[in-house]
């Protein structure tokens, strides 16, 4: 049996990740391929406690402090990405190192200086960047409740992924209906993971 895939879903607040990534892994379950929606930041965790203490605007934190926090809530879920995927499991990830390097340069930090910390992390099979005009996503369910989800700073957080964004990245309109993304992501998704089958999970 081949390895699972790496799938990774980027981009700003409501811009549909969540649902489009439940919806996928209901889809590659049904085909019989063992799949688990994963997300970033893991709140359960000790360290994702505090990063929801955070968010949730409850606590405060030094932007440096947090966002080495969001990069140690992905190294201390390394073993367990390494453990699925080698016995076959695909993960769906909604969020990842790039939301980690986005949020922190949004506010003005040095983007290598960002990236430094997530160096080495496993490199996602796939990534599907949701595109969605930051005004229509104010205005989808509950937008507002969390730190970071005021339009101004999210204008500026489209730009830092925009300058992250790799040409292999898969950018998906997301202003598009639920779906048709969702036909358009089976399609490539399929395809990504009969790609990475025979292949290493690289850096
Ligand atoms: N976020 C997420 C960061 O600032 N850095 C990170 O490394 C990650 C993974 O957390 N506004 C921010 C982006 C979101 C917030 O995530 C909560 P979500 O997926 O909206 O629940
Ligand atoms: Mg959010």
């Amino acid at each position: 049996m081949g390895r699972g895939a790496f799938v990774v879903f980027e981009g700003c607040d409501k811009s549909g990740k969540s649902t489009q990534c439940r919806l996928l892994v209901d889809y590659l379950n049904s085909l019989g391929k063992k799949t688990e929606l994963w997300r970033f930041p893991e709140r359960s965790t000790a360290i994702g406690q505090i990063i929801n203490g955070y968010i949730t605007k409850k606590d405060e934190l030094h932007d440096k402090a947090v966002h080495l926090m969001f990069s140690a809530n992905r190294w201390e879920l390394v073993p367990l990405i390494k453990e699925k995927i080698a016995s076959g499991v695909t993960l769906v990830v909604d969020r990842y190192a790039y939301s980690g390097v986005a949020f922190t340069s949004a506010k003005g930090y040095d983007m290598l200086w960002c990236k430094n910390c997530d160096i080495g992390l496993p490199r996602p099979d796939a990534v599907y960047y949701m595109n969605i005009d930051v005004e229509d996503a104010s205005v989808r369910g509950d937008y507002g409740c969390e730190r970071y989800e005021v339009s101004d700073f999210q204008k500026k957080v489209q730009e830092c992924f925009q300058s992250l964004k790799e040409p292999s990245w898969n950018v998906i309109d997301a202003g598009e209906s639920i779906d048709n993304i969702h036909k358009i992501l089976c399609e490539s998704v399929l395809k990504t993971l009969a790609e990475c089958e025979n292949t290493l999970l690289s850096e």
